[in-house]
């Protein structure tokens, strides 16, 4: 049961917030705090209050599962109201997690205390609101408007110490936090300090800050709501009136929880942390990574191998031969000089990443790693060689992953002795950057090498998604059903950037032409190769355009010319490609007529969404929401949107699936609707409920 509990120490009362695991501020917490307020005012022994979070850690911030569900009083920021007006002082302890409105509730006290380690932070922008119980009028009162702004937009937690560096820390606990904040009450109460309260303060801002800010997001914030408000809500509490200021918040805060965009991003938050529960992993404990190995220092063992020194794991790097590894490890130096540079991170953070990793040629660099990430030329002799070679040289226990993105891991595990040690792990370029990963379960993976292999990648700052081992794993598989519908838009007479331009006013960061063009074109062309060597059928949807332009060397920006023509990194309209298309339509026979943008977004989404049905009932994916991250993580699908499962749920399914019945009147073979989606469009619901 969610509890305030009220004890004393001494003079000190000590109110401490006690609802595992992250005590975040459910009902009964807000009544505790307004009932713990009142009797501080009562208590004639108690001069004074700590507010501390049981459990090591402070507060998580409001109980995300409240919001949108009837409102339960009392309100926080009434709550923190009272608490602000206490007569006598009170002293915020914080460790661990002061995030959202937990860091609400340290403003609204008169002094904190935190440990350096403490994560202090406005996250709300994350799930597409803004903090809506104070916390953007005290906190530019206390640290001013431009840091104030930079903390709630980027939703980014600073550490304790940096949090004592702009003023919003008082002191810094190196050692017991509890003991420090009492010592600072009693130290208030001797010396008869006046209370400080952090509405009383004034926000102090350059007027053209707000200005300058808006016009540099304009482009990341379309579609948005919840970043717009917060300069508004910084703007009124650099104008004075805290009141004001307040009911502005508040309303605002109410406007952008009830939002669509919101809720996408709420179920976000949930789907990202529902894919970590996997069925039948039983107690599996995850084994600890302490040294990995990278094999292969192309374009993804960089990468992967920078994301695992950027977390502080030392990364064996292998390559066949001392120009592969010199190339590779100048093109990784480069990449660090380029992080720096963009001040994505610090020099002194990257040397030290960068001193993790030992380039080797030679096997016996592998023999002290507990995980190998395998990332060689797609090519399935060459990988079995490699994991043959693999299972050689590393200890027993060790985890032995592969970066196919195409591949049967199956077929990988077969060239061990320890297939139960294989596994896929499929990053996204660029690896040290991207934040998903597909973590692939082959038939005799163990359950002890998946719960690794997600464990590492939240060591890592990624969000692991399982995925069945079949062709393309979740994401590609399902990419390749929309790019193929896209390829016969073209056909239809749409251009690329049209289509593009479709796709982008829909959300996307990158129409799906203009994307293919950066991963490279090629790499699908060999693919296509492979399945028709292997006498696999051609998709019913799947046009000549792709091979036309690879056949005329259009693989892409890498090659100045793919479905754009290329300037440097501009991508510009190209009548080739249109006499391209035309060509593959005449060939098949398409008959001309381009869609509208309504239809080319409509087509796009239908097509993933009934790719993502096949998948669930395939057991690909574990759950709709599974996709849904994948998407959002991986292919860059508008977060406010929520995914394209969570999209369609949005929809109605029955909706969506009488588009598709309709594109399959229109289109024939390709459009059958997924059986799954039948059976589910009645219920309107994924898992059925
Ligand atoms: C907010 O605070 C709004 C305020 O401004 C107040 C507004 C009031 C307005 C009133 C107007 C009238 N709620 O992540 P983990 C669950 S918005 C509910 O695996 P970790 C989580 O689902 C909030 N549940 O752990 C999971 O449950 P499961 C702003 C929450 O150690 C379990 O706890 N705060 C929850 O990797 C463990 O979570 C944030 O956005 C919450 N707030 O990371 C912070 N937080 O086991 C959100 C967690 O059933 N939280 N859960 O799956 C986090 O970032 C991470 O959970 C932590 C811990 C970093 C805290
Ligand atoms: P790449 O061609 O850039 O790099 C491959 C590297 O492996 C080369 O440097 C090569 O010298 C090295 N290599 C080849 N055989 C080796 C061996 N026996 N031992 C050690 N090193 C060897 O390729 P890439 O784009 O980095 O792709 C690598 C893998 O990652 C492939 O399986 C690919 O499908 C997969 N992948 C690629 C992407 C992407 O966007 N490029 C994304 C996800 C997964």
């Amino acid at each position: 049961m969610p509890e305030v509990q009220y004890h004393r120490d001494g003079d000190i009362a000590v109110l401490t917030i006690d609802n595992p695991p992250v005590n975040a501020i459910a009902q009964a917490i807000r009544a505790g705090l307004v009932a713990a307020i009142a009797r501080l005012e009562s208590d004639p022994a108690a001069r004074a209050a700590v507010v501390i979070g049981a459990g090591g850690t402070f507060v998580a911030g409001a109980d995300i599962k409240e919001f949108g569900k009837p409102a339960q009083p009392p309100a926080l920021p009434d709550a923190l109201d009272l608490v602000e007006a206490a007569t006598k002082p009170i002293i915020c302890a914080i460790a661990g997690n002061a995030l959202g409105g937990g860091l609400e509730i340290a403003l609204a006290c008169h002094w904190r205390v935190a440990t350096p380690k403490a994560r202090l932070g406005l996250p709300e922008v994350t799930l597409g609101i803004l903090p809506g119980a104070g916390g953007t009028q005290r906190l530019p009162r206390l640290i001013g408007a431009e840091q104030a702004l930079e903390m709630i937009l980027s939703g980014k937690p600073i550490s304790g110490s940096a949090g004592h560096g702009l003023g919003l820390i008082d002191v810094l606990a190196e050692g017991d936090l509890r003991a420090a904040a009492l010592a600072l009450a009693r130290q208030v109460v001797a010396e008869n300090r006046p209370i400080r309260r952090s509405r009383d303060g004034v926000a102090e801002a350059d007027p053209a800050l707000f200005q300058q800010v808006l016009a540099r997001n304009a482009r990341k914030w379309q579609g948005l709501k919840a970043p717009f408000k917060i300069v508004d809500a910084v703007r009124l509490a650099t104008q004075g009136g805290f009141r004001a200021g307040l009911a502005f918040e508040r309303q605002a805060f109410l406007d952008c929880v009830t939002s669509p965009e919101s809720r996408a991003q709420r179920h976000i938050f949930f789907a990202e942390r529902a894919a970590q529960k996997i069925p039948g992993l039983g107690d599996a404990k995850a084994r600890p990574i302490g040294r990995a190995a990278v094999v292969g220092a192309g374009t993804m063992g960089i990468g992967i191998a920078m994301a695992l020194a950027n977390a502080g794991i030392p990364v064996a790097l292998l390559e066949t031969n001392e120009d592969a590894l010199a190339r590779g490890v100048a093109q990784m130096a480069a990449q660090y000089r380029i992080s720096v540079e963009r001040g994505s991170s610090r020099a002194d953070q990257a040397a030290r990443a960068q001193a993790l990793i030992t380039p080797a040629t030679d096997d016996g660099a592998l023999a002290a790693a507990d995980i190998a990430i395998e990332a060689v030329f797609e090519d399935m002799d060459v990988k079995r060689q490699v994991f043959t070679r693999l299972d050689r040289a590393m200890k027993p226990g060790a985890i032995l992953a592969t970066n196919t993105s195409t591949l049967d891991i199956d077929a990988i595990a077969a060239a061990t002795t320890r297939p139960e040690a294989v596994v896929g792990t499929h990053f996204f370029s660029p690896a040290q950057i991207m934040r998903l990963l597909e973590a692939v379960r082959g038939r005799h993976s163990a359950p002890e090498t998946i719960a690794t292999v997600m464990a590492l990648a939240k060591t890592l700052g990624k969000v692991a998604v399982l995925s069945g081992n079949a062709d393309g794993f979740i994401g590609n598989r399902i990419l390749q059903r929309y790019g193929d519908e896209a390829d016969m838009m073209l056909e239809e007479g749409a251009t690329p950037w049209q289509v593009d331009e479709a796709l982008i006013g829909f959300g996307l960061p990158m129409g799906i032409f203009r994307m293919r063009d950066l991963a490279g074109l090629d790499v699908a062309w060999r693919i296509r190769q492979g399945r028709a060597a292997r006498g696999l059928p051609v998709p019913p949807r799947q046009s000549a355009i792709p091979d036309l332009l690879c056949e005329a060397g259009r693989f892409g920006q890498k090659s100045g010319a793919g479905f754009y023509r290329y300037d440097g990194r501009n991508a510009l309209p190209d009548p080739e490609v249109v006499a391209h298309c035309q060509a593959a339509a005449a060939a098949r026979g398409t008959a001309s007529q381009v869609p509208s943008a309504a239809d080319m977004v409509d087509r796009v989404l239908c097509a993933m969404v009934n790719s993502g049905a096949e998948l669930l009932a395939e057991g690909v994916a574990l759950r709709a929401s599974d996709i849904d991250v994948v998407y959002v993580y991986g292919y860059g699908f508008p977060v406010y949107r929520g995914g394209p499962m969570f999209w369609a749920e949005q929809q109605g399914l029955s909706v969506v699936l009488d588009k598709i019945r309709g594109f399959h009147a229109r289109y024939g073979a390709g459009w059958a609707p997924a059986p799954l989606l039948v059976e589910r469009a009645a219920s309107g619901r994924w898992d059925g409920g």
